[in-house]
């Protein structure tokens, strides 16, 4: 199958909104088309991996398809969206079996609990595609139809990646699937916008989750970790006016908030641990953090221990800094982790370690 690219025409002057990544979260997907004030105007792209891994995959997807009918709604598919096409084929039955029981949240799985069909390890997954083929043919359609590049005004969009000058040879699951797709050396005329890399595992020394944007190569990686990561948040980029380049963004994440109560100055030198090279050897354990040294790096810090897990290859760390962030009384702030040495929380998108007071806000403010 060759990639399918559609270049839209829409009106001129409209404002367009891209969101990536939603992983099945609607109530964050909801959050964010309120706080943006998204309306019939709008033109919205959604940048794949609508689907998988949150909790409501379905809902989120008949939200989607309602959506169409009365805004102009644009979608790519993603690799995970990808995954509901296993269903039309009569092939890898044992693969997609194994992949829905390891898994807690899928929407193969969610069709099949709705539909009451129970799985285990003995089910005759083949005789399971033709009942989910019936059910859920619009829906299946629905991501079967969706192209994998969109092309419109100034703007190029793919889930994961567009290579340069070629992008009609592409197959489609380079364009779905492609990692690490900013440091890949290439450089485009036009903005190309993409998800699926979470954008903090571009960054070195702060961790941020907004989206990156490469004027230079004018490459913009939009995925804000929403779901993945637990300090994660689902980004729109909006773009006033497609024909021209300034674009901004907003955010929402699904974090208790917080009044900072004490100012406090950034810290010095910090680093990241990325969770593609997370490898740690733990020095010294105390009660919640353990001191490590980041193998590839050798550079060493505290790690709370809930982000600390043994593999075959030895101990891993989930996403981490060390950066101690610039805070001032009264900033608002999301806060992802409350512990013995201080707070992990974010401001702005930024995430760094606070030691000062907090007050916690009432749920719902943001
Ligand atoms: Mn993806």
């Amino acid at each position: 199958m060759a990639v399918r690219v559609e270049r839209p025409n829409v009106k001129k002057g409209q404002r367009a909104i891209v969101i990536s990544d939603i992983h099945a979260n609607l109530k964050a997907f909801l959050k964010l088309l309120k706080k943006i004030n998204f309306s019939e105007q709008d033109i919205l792209i959604l940048l794949g991996d609508m689907v998988e891994k949150g909790e409501n995959s379905l809902d989120l997807l008949h939200y989607v398809m309602e959506l169409k009918k009365t805004h102009t709604v644009f979608a790519v598919c993603g690799n995970c969206d990808a995954i509901a096409m296993e269903v039309l084929k009569d092939t890898k039955n044992e693969e997609l079996l194994k992949y829905i029981l390891l898994r807690k949240q899928t929407l193969i799985g969610e069709m099949c609990r709705e539909a009451e069909i129970e799985l285990n390890r003995g089910t005759d997954m083949g005789k399971v595609k033709k009942v989910l083929q019936e059910l859920y043919k619009e829906e299946i359609n629905f991501i079967c139809e969706l192209p994998h590049i969109i092309e419109m005004g100034q703007y190029v969009f793919a889930h994961a990646a567009v290579y340069p000058n070629r992008m009609e040879e592409m197959k489609p699951s380079q364009a779905m699937k492609a990692d690490d797709f900013m440091n890949q050396g290439y450089h485009f005329e036009k903005y190309h916008v993409v998800g699926h890399w979470p954008t903090s595992l571009y960054c070195k020394e702060i961790p941020e989750c907004n989206p990156k944007i490469d004027k230079e190569n004018k490459i913009i990686s939009i995925d804000g970790g929403n779901v993945l990561k637990r300090d994660g948040q689902l980004n729109a980029l909006i773009i006033p006016d497609l024909d021209q380049e300034e674009v901004n963004f907003a955010y929402v994440d699904q974090l208790r908030k917080a009044k900072v109560l004490n100012t406090q100055e950034a810290g010095g030198k910090s680093f990241c641990i990325p969770w593609t090279d997370s490898l740690v050897e733990l020095l010294r354990t105390e009660k919640d953090f353990t001191y490590c040294e980041h193998i590839s790096s050798g550079n060493k810090m505290w790690i709370p221990n809930s982000y600390l897990c043994e593999e075959r290859d030895g101990w891993h760390t989930e996403d981490i800094s060390d950066y101690q962030i610039p805070l001032t009384y009264g900033d608002i702030i999301s806060v992802t982790e409350e512990t013995s040495r201080g707070y992990l929380v974010k401001k702005n998108g930024i995430i760094g370690w606070y030691y000062g007071m907090l007050e916690f806000l009432p749920e719902n403010i943001d």
